[in-house]
């Protein structure tokens, strides 16, 4: 699995040695080796295409580290396989109740009072009139037991049903050919995925867990599971979607982890 954009770190001279940028490159060169972004060997005569400039100047890498996270993404979504499934699991392997993550304790999640929760909608959408829960349960629905996995260290294997996101979004007339699908959740998190992976067949808006409805630290009414992003690229607490092509980004998004995090 590729994870994140290696930490800025990886380029800071180490031991008070200035490195050259032909070292930079190199490193730059093995980064994306050891992450197997790209299938066979790069090389850093390759770095010096892609970057159009000879690995011997300091400025135009330097230049091209900071873009790195973004060439990171570009070369993830390159490799998405839009229809390949992710691993499934039996029942028998399904973990309950889920582990518990967000940027704050469990003791301090705020339920979300249903009966007054909507679930809006923004962007390039046609048809922007807001959902309840009750008529959000009446779609079809569609389970996915698949690995949920933290950039933490921890995963689990989760027994998720609800809506498939694609069909959600041909339904309310979205432009499935816009870039992003942005959330806004009820504890003021936000995140964003790109279209290709919220038309994945294992991206669903999870109302169920095990068959009983989501418990509340787990995103009652709401939450995104998809089985191809880490965990964090899937809001719990939902309360708008927005499909945009304005790079929305998001709250680990904008604190420095991988936006693109495919798995
Ligand atoms: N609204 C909201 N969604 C969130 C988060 C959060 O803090 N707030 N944390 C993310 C992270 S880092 C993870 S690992 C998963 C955890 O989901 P789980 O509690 O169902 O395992 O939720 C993601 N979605
Ligand atoms: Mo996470």
């Amino acid at each position: 699995m590729s994870i994140k954009t290696p930490s800025p770190s990886l380029f800071r001279p180490s031991n008070g040695v200035e490195k050259t940028a032909l070292d930079q490159a190199k490193q730059i060169v093995e980064d994306i080796n050891r992450r197997k972004l790209l299938r066979g060997a790069f090389s850093v005569g390759a770095l010096g295409m892609l970057t159009g400039c000879s690995v011997t100047e300091t400025a135009p890498i330097q230049s091209f580290l900071r873009s790195f996270s973004s060439f990171n993404d570009a070369i993830q979504a390159m490799l998405f396989r839009p229809n390949h499934l992710a691993p499934t699991f039996s029942e028998a392997q399904v973990v309950k109740p889920p582990r518990y993550n967000a940027f704050y304790e469990i003791e301090d999640v705020k339920p979300v009072d249903v009966s007054r929760w909507k679930l809006e909608l923004a962007g390039l959408i046609q048809n922007k009139a807001p959902w309840t829960a009750e008529q959000i349960a009446a779609l079809p629905q569609q389970e996915w037991i698949v690995r949920h996995i933290c950039v933490e260290g921890w995963d689990y294997i989760g027994q998720w049903s609800g809506v498939n996101l694609r069909q959600f979004l041909e339904r309310v007339g979205a432009d499935t050919k816009a870039k992003y699908v942005a959330f806004r959740c009820a504890d003021g998190y936000t995140g964003s995925i790109d279209m290709a992976s919220a038309l994945h067949p294992q991206t669903i808006l999870a109302t169920k867990y095990a068959r009983d409805p989501i418990t509340d630290p787990f995103g009652y009414p709401l939450r995104l599971r998809t089985a191809v992003k880490l965990g964090f690229k899937n809001p719990k607490w939902i309360t708008s979607i927005e499909v945009t092509n304005v790079y929305p980004g998001g709250y680990w998004e904008d604190r420095g982890f991988n936006w693109f995090s495919g798995i």
